[in-house]
């Protein structure tokens, strides 16, 4: 599996087969990357979601990616930073059933914004060690899966995948 990062917009990821809605739990469509999707996607998207919500902090989601250059969306809902406990685990939780989904639907690419680290309020350095160590714990045992992208919106949160994800890309080359 390659894992790469980049600076972007999650919402225009055309090569990619899955992409990951940092999803508000009525998975409607929001600020942030669940505004930049459902905007890309139409309304045939919130249309779709509405028979799976409301869902639970660290719950997963898939669905068809409408007008997005995508096949799937994969709607997460990540804790809520301060209020839902213990946060780490629901986060964790996040990244696991997404790539559960994953590999349910045989999906050979997928990128994930940084979830619950905009409007959520977890800051970012932590957040991004609990996506580090999902990709420790699962990231080999992965069939399908054969690219896995983190889009991050600014330089600063780049650098900050960049640094805390290199040990793990330079032992899966
Ligand atoms: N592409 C990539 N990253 C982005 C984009 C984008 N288009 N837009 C923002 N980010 P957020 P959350 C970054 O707030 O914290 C929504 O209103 C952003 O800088 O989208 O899980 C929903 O409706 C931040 O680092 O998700 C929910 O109510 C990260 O993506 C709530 O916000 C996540 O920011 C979810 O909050």
């Amino acid at each position: 599996m390659n894992i790469e990062v980049k600076q972007g917009d999650i919402a225009n990821q055309p090569d990619i087969t899955a992409i990951v809605n940092a999803a508000n739990a009525q998975l409607k469509t929001g600020g942030g990357v669940a505004g930049a999707i459902h905007r890309a996607a139409g309304p045939g998207l919130e249309e779709e979601c509405r028979k799976y919500a409301p869902i639970n902090p660290g719950e997963a989601v898939i669905t068809e990616a409408h007008k997005l250059p995508n096949e799937y969306v994969i709607h997460c809902l990540g804790p809520v930073y301060g209020v839902d406990h213990p946060e780490p685990t629901l986060l964790a939780n996040c990244y696991r059933n997404a790539l559960k989904l994953v590999e349910e639907h045989k999906i050979d690419s997928v990128a994930f914004p940084a979830i619950s680290t905009g409007a959520f309020g977890y800051p970012l350095e932590q957040a991004t060690d609990v996506a580090v160590s999902v990709l420790n714990e699962v990231g080999t045992d992965l069939a399908s899966l054969k690219k896995l992208r983190f889009v991050l919106f600014s330089q600063t949160d780049l650098d900050v995948y960049q640094k805390k994800l290199n040990p793990l890309i330079n032992r899966l080359k």
